[in-house]
């Protein structure tokens, strides 16, 4: 492998170039490389001073978090900093694109930071459950002034050029070449290390106003306390001791287990983004032009994901009325966000200008990809895929936005099976991040592509799943639902099942949300398929529908989106059990959140056996961005794993036993794993 920094020595002034593809994270070989051309710099007679520069499309990406929990290899990033910072001569951060992270502590312990235009500074460890752990929590408050500092730890979001050194946390930024301008500090005398300049940290009182009004986010995540705590330390202790502080509370976060899920989802959410099994080379086709077809709430909100996206888009409905009421949904959409401030009119009307609308399905003819969103029916579907078969041009992508139905089903109407698959958006569809990238038993690897490729360019988090029957994410939903209503009618109250959720760390729990979406959706879906869900079908038949008629499973008084607990659905659930024959008792919390959580664990181990998901993290990036599942618990595979595959696994049997409910004994995969004491991180795809 190419050596990670180049060192070369100009007119007395070295500069150190690193080149640590794809991001230059200070690996362990980068760390040693730089330290050794600190070293030579100084040793060196005939240089007066050193510049760190970088290839690539990074500065540096931060500490490489793939090291994060292996034993520290010397140098150690805070070794590194720590000779930056006492060296004799002046060293200068070069900085072209981002510094993040321990990438920012480096240039923090340089004696300047020069930027190009397109430098990015940021502290993001915050959003991996971490803090600056390198001397950062000390060095930008002296910087930028502790207010400020703190301010861009707990966002975690970077400054672009102008406003770092706005902020005071760079020196200048160059837009002719950058290396050469920093030569030129390089040769100046070095001036009072950051580290000595305690004036810099500005006015306490400022600070400590900051840090109350995070007194909400500190009470729930541990690391933006720990930020606060380590900033405060820079006003209380001398420097080297409020780094050691630092060091001890970044060592404590790293163990903690919200961070190792936060550094799991990282992870996942860009293997995610690698489709397994694609041939080397494949190459995603062009799409200038789409078109959705229907403009329910699914329809619009698809096509405004491709308008926002800078992509022409044209909305197909069966007749003019339709389109007329479709075009005012998206319209009105718009505007709503307009009113909130959210969006500018002329964002607005340049989105509207990209979508137009067209009865019929002959105006498909110059789509490039056409995402077909119409009533969940089969027949209806398959002649909708024949007719595009017969008008679109080749090598269009016809995709069905369908939330469970056979995606083969559709392409056997087809002459170009290789062509469709499934684009399973989540609801509302420009909000929500998660895509389903459905693959066909004949789609081609070209199709498969285009449609993750266009689902980035939408801003969605792509997912490639297989063909069943709800896919990934509703298929495990479906086990949470059944778990809750069966929950019921064991004993459990509406309120206790959501508050374990809630307590968990998701926004809702199921009834709650039911009530939100509309029980009738369910019913409906039951009638069709004859199924039945006692307690739900008994709510409904009383016309409790939720929200929209004040009562579901909760009252909602008048004016109120918050559900109260209804002593009438507390009899209806009482009545319904009696009729089915279930004896009611108490049951605890714990109980009711592993009766919901650890079956949806279980359908995920069947899914990966089944190869519907090629990798355990792709089932947990579909739970974050599809249904909030709440990052910091990782996924509900990586939450498996954390409690440990012999738990699940027994808490299953235990459940089955009990209930007598057959689909809650263990999968075969999660027994295996259990047994050889792995956990689903153990797999590997392909
Ligand atoms: C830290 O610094 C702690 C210190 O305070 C104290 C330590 C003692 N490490 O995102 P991309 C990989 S914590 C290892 O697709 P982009 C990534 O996995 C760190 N690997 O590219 C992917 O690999 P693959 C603070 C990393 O252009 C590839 O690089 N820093 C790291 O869309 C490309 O990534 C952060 O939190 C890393 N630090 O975005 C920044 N970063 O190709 C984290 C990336 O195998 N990184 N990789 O899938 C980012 O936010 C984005 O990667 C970045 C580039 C904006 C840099």
């Amino acid at each position: 492998m190419a050596e990670p920094v180049r060192y070369e020595v100009v007119d007395g002034i070295a500069v150190a170039t690193l080149s640590n593809p794809p991001v230059n994270a200070l690996s362990a070989a980068l760390r040693a490389g730089l330290f050794d051309a600190v070293r030579r710099a100084e040793a060196d007679p005939a240089v007066a001073g050193l510049v760190i520069a970088a290839e690539g499309r990074t500065f540096i990406a931060g500490a490489d978090i793939s090291e994060f929990g292996k034993p520290p290899a010397s140098p150690t990033l805070a070794e590194l900093v720590a000779a930056l910072d006492g060296a004799a001569k002046p060293v200068v951060a070069a900085i072209h694109a981002a510094a993040l992270g321990g990438g920012l502590e480096v240039a923090m312990a340089c004696s300047w930071r020069v930027l190009g235009p397109k430098a990015k500074l940021g502290l993001p460890e915050v959003k991996l459950g971490l803090l600056p752990g390198s001397g950062g929590t000390q060095r930008a408050p002296r910087l930028m002034g502790a207010a400020a500092a703190l301010r861009l730890m707990v966002a975690g979001e970077p400054l672009d050029a102008d406003a770092a050194v706005a902020a005071g946390l760079a020196d200048t930024v160059v837009l002719g070449d950058l290396v050469q301008a920093a030569r030129g500090f390089a040769a100046r005398p070095k001036p009072q290390p950051v580290s000595a300049r305690d004036e810099g940290l500005g006015d306490r009182d400022a600070f400590e106003k900051e840090a109350a009004a995070l007194a909400k986010r500190a009470a729930t995540e541990p690391q933006i306390a720990d930020c606060i705590a380590c900033v405060r330390a820079a006003f209380e202790k001398p420097f080297a001791e409020a780094v050691a502080f630092e060091r001890a509370a970044f060592l404590r976060l790293l163990d903690d287990p919200r961070s190792k899920a936060l550094r799991h989802v990282f992870f996942a959410e860009r293997e995610a983004a690698r489709i397994a099994g694609l041939p080397k080379g494949t190459q995603p086709r062009p799409v200038a032009r789409a078109a959705v077809l229907g403009s329910g709430t699914m329809g619009a909100g698809i096509a405004m994901c491709f308008a926002n996206a800078g992509i022409p888009v044209r909305v197909i409905e069966t007749d003019e009325a339709a389109l007329a009421r479709g075009m005012e949904r998206i319209r009105g959409t718009y505007d709503s966000s307009v009113k909130r401030g959210s969006l500018s009119a002329e964002t607005r009307d340049a989105r509207l200008a990209l979508i137009d609308g067209a009865v019929g399905l002959d105006a498909t003819a110059d789509a490039d990809l056409v995402v077909e969103a119409v009533f969940e029916e089969m027949g209806l579907k398959k002649q909708i895929f024949g007719h595009l078969d017969r008008v679109t041009k080749p090598g269009t992508i016809l995709a069905s936005n369908t939330s469970y139905l056979d995606i083969d089903e559709m392409a056997a109407a087809t002459s170009r099976p290789q062509d469709v698959l499934g684009m399973h958006f989540f609801s509302p569809a420009n909000v929500m991040k998660l895509l389903e990238v459905v693959r066909a038993k004949h789609t081609s690897p070209e199709a498969l592509a285009t449609a993750t490729e266009i689902g980035r360019k939408l801003a969605k988090v792509p997912v490639v799943v297989g063909v069943c029957h709800g896919f990934v994410g509703n298929r495990m939903l479906a086990r949470r639902t059944q778990q809750a209503e069966r929950l019921l009618l064991e004993g459990a109250t509406p309120e206790q099942v959501d508050k374990a959720l809630t307590d968990f760390g998701f926004r809702m729990g199921p009834f709650a949300m039911a009530d939100l979406a509309g029980l009738d959706i369910g019913w409906r879906i039951r009638r069709a398929t004859g199924k039945r869900a006692p307690v739900a079908d008994a709510l409904v038949e009383a016309e409790r529908l939720g929200q929209k008629t004040r009562k579901g499973y909760y009252l909602y008084p008048e004016g109120s989106r918050t559900g109260v607990v209804d002593p009438e659905v507390t009899a209806l659930i009482r009545r319904v059990a009696a009729q089915e024959g279930v004896e009611q008792r108490e049951i605890g919390q714990e109980e009711i959140l592993d009766r919901l959580v650890l079956p949806m664990v279980n359908e995920g181990a069947r899914i990966l056996e089944e190869g519907i998901a090629a990798r355990p993290g792709d089932i947990d990036v579909v739970w974050l961005h599809g249904y909030n599942w709440p990052a910091w618990r990782g996924g509900p595979m990586h939450y498996a794993d954390s409690v440990g595959l012999l738990h699940v696994v027994a808490r299953l049997a235990a459940f089955a036993e009990a209930t007598g409910d057959d689909t809650l004994l263990p999968a075969d995969l999660l027994g295996r794993l259990a047994a050889e004491g792995r956990g689903f991180a153990s797999l590997k795809a392909d």
